[in-house]
């Protein structure tokens, strides 16, 4: 295979690993354990909305947004009833496309061991985006939850519920485990801003390339095709 081709094709997979690649809409920052917990970034237009407690919690000490008061056994029904949940999420100017989030969290060993996440956006009603059924007392870490299908959002508000605990005084905590630039975060919620923005799109640069690659031939072009 000629350099120039072998040029190309590197390039090309550049830019469809950079095209995967979302914006940050709001992060969190686990540093103590009252309310309010501010969000610690938030993508251009977005308002974050601090990291709350459903009114059936109460706060515990520590730095990890640590809560007690969890449903004892019982269902997600009687997690909703309660009140027991952690809440987040945002508002924004700008309509944004979402491609996933990460949590990273854990709990006492008489803490809630079954944990759901809702998601409600642009003032609808609550779906279920995560579910845990076992949740590990030595802490749990999940990235790249898709939420593809949620897109042209203004406003998002996230409950994380918990039951199934041992105890009321068990614990449930969110830690600090995902990077973005350099500083780390326990909730990353990801996606794209709808409109367009004002640099070319991915999608734009690489047809620019392969459009500059009039003679290498027709592997490269099938592959642009099914790029897009
Ligand atoms: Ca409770």
């Amino acid at each position: 295979m000629p350099h120039r081709v072998l040029s190309a094709v590197f390039a090309v997979a550049w830019l469809t690993a950079n095209a995967a690649q979302a914006d940050l809409i709001v992060a969190y920052e686990s540093e103590y354990s009252f309310t309010p917990l501010p969000a610690g970034a938030a993508g251009a237009g977005v308002t974050g909305a601090p990291l709350a407690r459903g009114p059936g919690l109460t706060e515990t000490s520590g730095s990890t947004f640590r809560s007690e008061g969890w449903t004892t056994g019982g269902t997600k029904a009687d997690a909703i009833a309660a009140g027991d949940f952690l809440t987040w999420g945002f508002a924004s100017a700008v309509p944004y496309d979402f491609t996933d989030f990460s949590i990273q969290y854990g709990r006492s060993f008489a803490g809630p061991g079954v944990m759901a996440i809702d998601l409600a956006v642009n003032g609808g009603s609550f779906t279920q985006v995560f579910s845990d059924p076992a949740v590990s007392p030595d802490g749990e870490t999940v990235s790249g939850i898709d939420l593809s299908a949620y897109q042209d959002v203004t406003s998002a508000t996230f409950r994380l519920y918990g039951w199934g605990s041992l105890l009321s005084s068990g614990w449930f905590e969110v830690t600090n485990g995902f990077d973005v630039e350099g500083t780390s975060y326990a909730i990353v919620v990801n996606g794209n801003a709808a409109e367009p923005a004002a640099v070319p799109e991915p999608g734009s640069v690489l047809l620019l390339v392969l459009s500059g690659l009039a003679g290498a031939g027709g592997l490269l072009r099938r592959r642009g095709a099914a790029g897009n």
